[in-house]
């Protein structure tokens, strides 16, 4: 399998494992993932997990894009539903209702940043290389990039990346947002750990209903997003969590949160 998904302490891993290619995703690599996604999804339904890292195998590349070999030569049409289904399944793990987070530790370019883009979080160690240089193959990226990207640091940095297909530096993908974090270095799997480890007290209701007044806030209008946040944090306000949040600091005590 090039796709391998690991379940263990609230944690779901997914790992790219292909890396004589630098982990680039053809199209069983995606169905792969899909089906990954299948299962994570359940687990989340089954509370036995609550968040879910991404990693890259080997030291060189988290992913270093679709497979182009695999992209030359297609006819249009099923071109058209390669990029439907790339877009397909990051759109699944952009909408999971628990935080992820793509830790690259190497090359991310094309598919793979797009990848990133699609979770929650990015943290890029210093040796971390990202872009998307689809231009420079005479393409455009073609799995939500044009789209993420410029949501994420801004249209004019978008345009600047996307145009130039350069490749961005850690540090510079720090400083624009296009990572949450930059760490010096460490084990992939560690770093996600220790990032999320914050995340899995949290209320996964609040933390959703959070998740989704800003997605879907950041699509609209500001007076309809407005109505968004009105109406989820009075959602957010109905729930257990919620009284049981409030009350633990009424009392100085932590809270202790059941999703509900
Ligand atoms: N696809 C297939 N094979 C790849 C890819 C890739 N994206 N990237 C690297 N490889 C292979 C190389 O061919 C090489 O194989 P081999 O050893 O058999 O020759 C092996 O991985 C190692 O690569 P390099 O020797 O090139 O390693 P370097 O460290 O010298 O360079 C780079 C690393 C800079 C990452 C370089 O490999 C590179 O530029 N790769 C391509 C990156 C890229 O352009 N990615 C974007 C791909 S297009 C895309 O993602 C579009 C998605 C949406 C499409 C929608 C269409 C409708």
């Amino acid at each position: 399998m090039s796709v391998e998904l690991f379940i263990e302490h609230d944690l779901a891993l997914i790992r790219l494992n292909r890396p004589k290619a630098l982990n680039a995703l053809s199209f069983s690599i995606l169905g792969e993932m899909d089906a990954a996604l299948d299962e994570i999804e359940q687990a989340v339904t089954n509370g036995a997990v609550r968040g879910l890292i991404f990693t890259g195998a080997g030291d060189k590349s988290f992913c270093a894009g679709a497979d182009i070999t695999e992209l030359m030569g297609r006819p249009i049409l099923d071109e058209h539903k390669g990029a439907a289904i790339g877009q397909k399944v990051f759109a699944r793990i952009a909408a999971l209702p628990v935080p992820s987070v793509a830790v690259i530790h190497g090359y991310a370019f094309g598919g793979g940043l797009e990848l990133a883009l699609a979770c929650t979080f990015r943290i890029a160690t210093a040796r971390a290389r990202m872009g998307l240089p689809e231009v420079k193959l005479g393409l455009i990226p073609g799995y939500g990039g044009t789209q993420r990207l410029p949501r994420l640091i801004g249209e004019g940095r978008a345009l600047e990346i996307i145009m130039s297909g350069r490749t961005v530096e850690a540090q510079e993908a720090e400083r624009i947002g296009l990572v949450n974090r930059l760490v010096e270095q460490g084990d992939p799997v560690e770093i996600g750990k220790e990032f999320l480890a914050p995340f899995l007290k949290q209320s996964l209701t609040a933390m959703e209903f959070a998740r989704q007044a800003i997605t879907r806030g950041m699509q609209t209008s500001l007076d309809e997003g407005l109505r968004i946040e009105r109406d989820l944090s009075t959602l957010a306000y109905q729930t257990a969590d919620a009284k049981e949040g409030m009350q633990a600091f009424v009392e100085k005590r932590p809270a202790i949160f059941k999703d509900q």
